[in-house]
């Protein structure tokens, strides 16, 4: 057999620049992670050579002896590290996860009770732009105005006024815990099911940091990709008997074949995070979100809700300077090295392209050992650039500063 002799430098030249990008500049977007070298490896094996649809012992195609001992592996790991009684590693995404969990449990006009955008909500928990909000018939929650956490007396009231079949929790950004007891009472009460969509606290649970929600909800959704720390992908945890229309809602009805590259490197993770120094790295997730907070609203920021206690926060920049908006303030960081995203704050003026806020978040800098000193220095250098921000040479002069602190944490050196 013979490969292609030419090297596609083309190509591999940037994913090289992409690799010094992540080494040389401040990395804050919350749901962004850097993964383990074991699971780089898995994501890019063989096992992307294979077609595997349908489960374990019950493949539309040859060959799968192998594959079905990986998602084995993954099921039962994942299953392991939250107590679950079922689990699909099978979703692409977690947008996928949650569309499944809605094409499996619901019928189209369904009723559904999810976090709305603007206070932190995500995309599939009704958007109207989003498939979820343009087949189902979601209502949505929001949080308290005077303290910027969710809202359960509103919660409850919706829910006994639209009798929703299921109730969605989670969120994309917000800072503070989400206790899954209150949700499970009102599903109980009203007679709905209750999701939990963990995609960005994943890691947090697992590390023993976050309640669990996967005793407490009927079903469980996340990401592999944030604080869990494993490769882009999605999972569905949940109640044994619900396993058969959520499996049959992955495949066939929404997805063909997984993939079982990504599938081995879930697995991966799992174990990872199923270790003891998992429990210190969410710890430690939390504690510099705590630090770099705390930072900031000493630099003169306002923080939604006052603080964070998870591995997020949300800056509302509009006391700050009334003129900055989120999307200015990002792509002044962008310049000087510091990625994180524009959001909207609770009950935002400006559209959600433009936004009053940033979120920043800490699993990343804390996968690559910075701690409190670089929380401060980040701090600083944050309020340093977005006070100067039409000034080149200040951009430039904190682009080289977080280099050189990058470069005692590179995550990936060559
Ligand atoms: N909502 C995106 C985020 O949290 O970045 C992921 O879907």
């Amino acid at each position: 057999m013979s490969w292609p002799t030419s090297t596609d430098t083309e190509l591999f030249d940037i994913i090289d620049a992409e690799r010094d990008r992540q080494n040389r500049t401040v990395q804050l977007i919350a749901s962004e992670n850097f993964t383990s070298p074991a699971v780089l490896r898995a994501t890019g094996s063989v096992l992307t050579n294979k077609y595997s649809e349908g489960y374990p012992g019950k493949r539309y195609y040859g060959g799968n002896e192998v594959i079905d001992q990986a998602e084995d592996l993954a099921r039962d790991r994942v299953k392991a590290l939250f107590g679950a009684e079922y689990a699909n590693v099978q979703p692409h995404s977690g947008a996928n996860a949650n569309m499944a969990v809605y094409l499996g449990l619901l019928q189209p006009g369904d009723k559904v009770l999810g976090l709305r955008l603007d206070q932190g909500g995500h995309l599939t928990h009704g958007s109207p732009v989003n498939a979820s909000g343009i087949l189902y018939d979601f209502v949505s929650y929001g949080v308290t105005p005077s303290d910027e956490r969710i809202d359960f007396d509103q919660v409850r009231d919706l829910a006994l006024e639209h009798r929703p079949k299921l109730i969605v929790a989670g969120a994309t950004a917000y800072p503070r815990i989400i206790d899954p007891e209150p949700f499970r009472q009102i599903a109980d009460e009203v007679g709905a099911l209750f999701m939990f969509d963990a995609a960005h606290i994943a890691g947090l649970i697992a590390g023993g940091v976050h309640p669990n929600p996967v005793p407490v909800a009927d079903i469980v959704t996340f990401t592999t990709h944030k604080t869990l720390r494993g490769p882009r992908g999605g999972c569905i945890l949940a109640k044994a008997d619900l396993g058969p229309a959520l499996d049959k809602a992955v495949f066939p009805g929404l997805q063909g074949g997984p993939l079982d590259h990504v599938i081995a490197a879930k697995a991966v993770a799992f174990r990872e995070a199923a270790q003891p120094e998992f429990s210190d790295y969410a710890r430690d997730v939390v504690a510099n979100a705590a630090e770099l907070a705390e930072a900031l609203a000493g630099h003169g920021f306002r923080l939604v809700s006052g603080g964070t206690d998870n591995h997020l926060m949300l800056v509302d920049l509009r006391s700050f300077d009334e003129d900055l908006s989120g999307k200015k303030a990002r792509l002044a960081l962008d310049r000087a090295g510091v990625s994180l995203n524009e959001n909207t704050v609770p009950d935002d003026p400006r559209p959600p392209y433009i936004t009053s806020g940033l979120r920043i978040g800490t699993p990343a800098v804390t996968t690559q050992g910075m701690g409190a000193r670089e929380m401060r220095e980040i701090a600083f250098q944050i309020h340093r650039v977005l006070t100067n921000r039409d000034d080149d040479k200040v951009i430039d002069e904190t682009r080289a500063e977080l280099a050189d602190m990058c470069a005692k944490f590179e995550p990936y050196p060559n």
